[in-house]
């Protein structure tokens, strides 16, 4: 298995990994302050909270929503929802800094205006991690899903089209933006543990927005 890395973080690079994925290194380092504000407003009216999934378990990364939708998980199955479950009231608004990082993602991948209705927010510990999957609960599937990564540095899973293909390991670091689309939408995909150092922001944690639409 081969690791890959971004590079070091440049802005203006722009670097396609496949057909279908572009990432940006580093591209919302700069904005890291302003993102971790509005992550913490949107955790404070929907706190974190580790989804049951059907077989009962519970996912180890933790989860907030904003948006119109909510990404939600219980013993019915994964969907998306226009109320926090948790609150019985709809999920925060996207933050004006969410709105902002994502024109500037839009302008320097060319492959936006993206519309997104939610985004959701991962949080991972030290314990975390999320197992092979992907993402095929959005109504249609050939809008794009654009992933911010922010805090500690985590090894990343990335698989094709089916489970059983050849899985690389890509390291995502503070800021890393990638733009996922058409040929690459459906790559099974995955976090298998954080690394590295602690972080100034989000000490020994990391979070991951995930930027959608879903309905
Ligand atoms: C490839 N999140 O929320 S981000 C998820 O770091 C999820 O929290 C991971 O997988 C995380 O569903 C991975 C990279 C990512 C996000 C969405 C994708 C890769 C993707 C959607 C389709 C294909
Ligand atoms: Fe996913």
């Amino acid at each position: 298995m081969s690791t890959l890395s971004l590079f070091d973080p440049d802005p203006g690079n722009i670097l396609t990994l496949a057909p279908g994925l572009i990432a940006l290194p580093g591209l919302a380092l700069p904005y890291a302050p302003v993102l971790a504000e509005a992550v913490k407003e949107v955790v404070h009216l929907t706190p974190w909270r580790h989804m049951q999934v059907p077989s009962g378990h519970r996912m180890s990364a933790a989860q907030s929503s904003c948006g119109a939708l909510g990404w939600i998980s219980d013993e019915q199955g994964y969907r998306y929802s226009p109320t926090d479950p948790q609150s019985g009231v709809a999920w925060p608004a996207l933050p004006t800094a969410f709105q902002d990082l994502l024109a500037l993602i839009a302008h320097e991948s060319g492959q936006g205006p993206f519309m997104p209705d939610t985004c959701l927010i991962n949080y991972y510990d030290e314990q975390a991690h999320m197992s092979l999957h992907q993402d095929r609960n959005e109504r249609d599937l050939q809008h794009p899903i654009v992933s911010v990564s922010l805090g500690r540095e985590a090894l990343f899973l990335w698989g094709g089209a089916k489970r059983t293909d050849p899985v690389r390991t890509l390291r995502l670091r503070d800021g890393d933006v990638l733009v996922w689309w058409g040929p690459s939408r459906l790559n099974f995909h995955g976090i298998r543990r954080l690394e590295g150092p602690a972080h100034p922001l989000w000490g020994t944690g990391r979070v991951n927005l995930t930027f959608r639409k879903a309905g």
